[in-house]
């Protein structure tokens, strides 16, 4: 049997049955984009956490510092988590969200090989690294895109602020509705994981405009423009842990609003990609 799942061998048996070889489903390696913006008093936590996953999974974590002031970098290159591969990207100056999840992907998709899987979640520790495992899973079943959702049965976010359940809940309803994606719940959560063929499919064709917004209304836009590729989407409960948030969030609620609002227009002006993707 092959470390990485690959070939399952049975060994002999006694008897004149030849051995069996059984390809078994492959199981990827994770690449976790960790977009970070003065995230120096979280990270620490938060790769230790995940070198926890790299017990049992093959993990790459991708942590983009995005001009952060605060010495989120030092703190990602000094950090000692044994058998983790953290690989640390930079922007000199703070780009936004959107940026950084776009150089993230980048990153990520250079270096991935077909059946691995791109997670991207928030680098704030509010988010639980064992959920890795579980988008794996659903990938490896044959979804596209994974949602950590925190409204299906199992998910919350009862430990975030009113005004920020009051945003999201609007927009789930707002998306839901005008977009007919009768599959998602969460339109808006930070943590997701996608198939790297879905992702290379799209950046090949949107390049550059793969992600345009630069705030948070960037997780939406993706899924947006993903779902031009017919993505199989499926969703799994997330537990936000908003409790364990050491700063202030870094969303503004009107802007974010405003974001929400343009990008729905602007998709519903702009024509489907004319070949199928
Ligand atoms: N790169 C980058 N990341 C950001 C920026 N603003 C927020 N983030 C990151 O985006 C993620 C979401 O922000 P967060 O404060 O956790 O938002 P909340 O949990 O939704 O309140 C975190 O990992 C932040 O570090 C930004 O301007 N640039
Ligand atoms: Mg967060």
């Amino acid at each position: 049997m092959s470390v990485a799942g690959r070939e399952v061998h049975t060994s002999p048996t006694p008897g004149p049955r030849p051995a069996t070889t059984v390809t078994a489903p492959v199981r990827g390696r994770a690449h976790v984009v960790l977009p970070a913006y003065n995230e120096a008093a979280s990270l620490p936590s938060l790769l230790r956490r995940i070198a926890e996953v790299s017990r049992t999974e093959r993990v790459t974590a991708w942590v983009v510092d995005d001009g952060s002031s605060d010495g989120t970098a030092d703190v990602v290159d000094a950090i000692d988590v044994a058998g983790l591969d953290v690989r640390l990207v930079r922007h000199p100056v703070n780009l936004g969200l959107g940026q950084a999840v776009q150089t993230g992907l980048k990153a990520a998709l250079s270096d991935a090989e077909e059946d691995d899987f791109i997670v991207v979640m928030d680098a704030d520790d509010t988010h639980d690294p064992a959920l890795i495992t579980k988008l794996g899973n659903e990938i490896l079943a044959g979804a596209d895109v994974v949602i950590c959702s925190r409204f299906v049965d199992g998910g919350d976010d009862k430990t975030a602020p009113l005004f920020r359940r009051m945003l999201s809940r609007g927009a789930a309803v707002l998306f839901r509705r005008v977009l007919g994606l009768v599959d998602v719940h969460d339109f808006t959560s930070g943590f997701r994981a996608y198939r790297v063929s879905l992702l290379t499919r799209a950046s090949t064709h949107w390049g550059e405009r793969l992600v345009e917004e630069r705030g948070f209304a960037c997780m939406v836009e993706l899924l947006l423009k993903l779902r031009h590729c017919h993505p199989v989407i499926t969703e799994v409960p997330l537990e936000l842990r908003y409790d364990r948030k050491q700063g202030p969030s870094k969303l503004k609620l009107r802007r974010t609003i405003v974001q929400y609002v343009r990008l729905l227009a602007r998709d519903r002006l702009t024509p489907a990609p004319y070949r199928e993707l």
